[in-house]
């Protein structure tokens, strides 16, 4: 169906109101309800839907790049690239949840080859369960099998959807060492069991266990983070000066959402030609 500016997406439903959105533009999943109905997700009221821009809010695909650590755009280009639907077999040792799903794909077109001159293919297998968790596997081959390995960096910038930042807990990454991105990422170690955030705040947190949690005291709920394949995680607010210099960000909306993204970043991701990498995330919700 279509979507903002006519921009192809695709609804996936199950029981008791739990519903996922995604754009086919930047394989960006909109929206993300669960199974009492609720939205998880932050996106802005002014999300620009006009490709080149990348949609502020929902799920992002970073890749190949995170932020500027390389030579293309901040964050690459999968989350402003046209993606189409696949009915290639994934590879699920990435376990086959039950469930409603969509296979998505990207490959370069020549033009992003003159960029980043690799022949990669990157598969998006969204699941919606049956109990309302979403589920994001990803597949990165490189498709060049007679070319020369490649080296990428990945994030799901996921825009958590919080009732006020400064009353939520991160949970999970107390004793890790993080970059921090404020101060030209130098090597820190958090030494808080819980993160609070009360003005900006962007770290890299290292190595991380499986299970991050996100606590939301005035929702009276917890958004469960568990992944594989994705060791590190960003949190990132942009706090209320720094937002408003955020044109597709709205008034005070900083507020309502707290950035926590399954990344792949201290170490990059290197695939020798035929080579595959393998993600999972998935989200679930808890009462508090
Ligand atoms: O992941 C955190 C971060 O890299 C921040 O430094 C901040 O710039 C944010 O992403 C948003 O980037 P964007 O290009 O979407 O405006």
């Amino acid at each position: 169906t279509k979507g903002v500016n006519g921009l192809e997406k695709v609804t996936l439903t199950q029981n008791k109101g739990s519903s996922v959105e995604v754009y086919m533009y930047g394989a960006h999943v909109t929206s993300w309800k669960n199974d009492q109905g609720e939205e998880l997700l932050f996106l802005s009221n002014k999300a620009i839907f006009s490709p080149p821009k990348p949609i502020r809010g929902g799920i992002p695909i970073v890749f190949p790049q995170f932020s500027n650590l390389g030579p293309l755009p901040s964050h690459g280009f999968a989350r402003n690239r046209l993606w189409v639907r696949d009915d290639y077999h994934h590879p699920d040792t990435v376990r086959v949840a039950d469930g409603v799903f969509v296979d998505l794909l990207l490959k370069p077109t020549e033009e992003d080859l003159k960029i980043w001159p690799h022949r990669f293919e990157f598969r998006l297998r969204i699941t919606l369960t049956p109990r309302g968790e979403l589920i994001m596997a990803s597949c990165v081959k490189n498709a060049d099998t007679d070319g020369q390995p490649f080296t990428f960096t990945f994030a799901h910038h996921t825009y958590l959807s919080v009732s006020d930042i400064s009353k939520v807990e991160v949970k999970g990454l107390a004793k890790l060492d993080y970059l921090d991105n404020l101060q030209n990422r130098t090597r820190q170690t958090e030494n808080r069991d819980t993160i609070t955030i009360n003005s900006q705040f962007d770290n890299i947190y290292l190595s991380t266990p499986k299970k991050i949690e996100v606590l939301d005291p005035e929702k009276k709920r917890t958004i469960v983070i568990q992944k594989e394949g994705l060791p590190d995680v960003v949190v990132w607010n942009p706090g209320e000066e720094k937002a408003k210099t955020i044109e597709d960000l709205g008034e005070g909306e900083y507020k309502n959402f707290v950035a926590v993204e399954a990344a792949a970043i201290e170490k990059p991701v290197t695939l020798k030609p035929g080579e595959e990498w393998e993600g999972r995330l998935e989200f679930s919700t808890r009462r508090l």
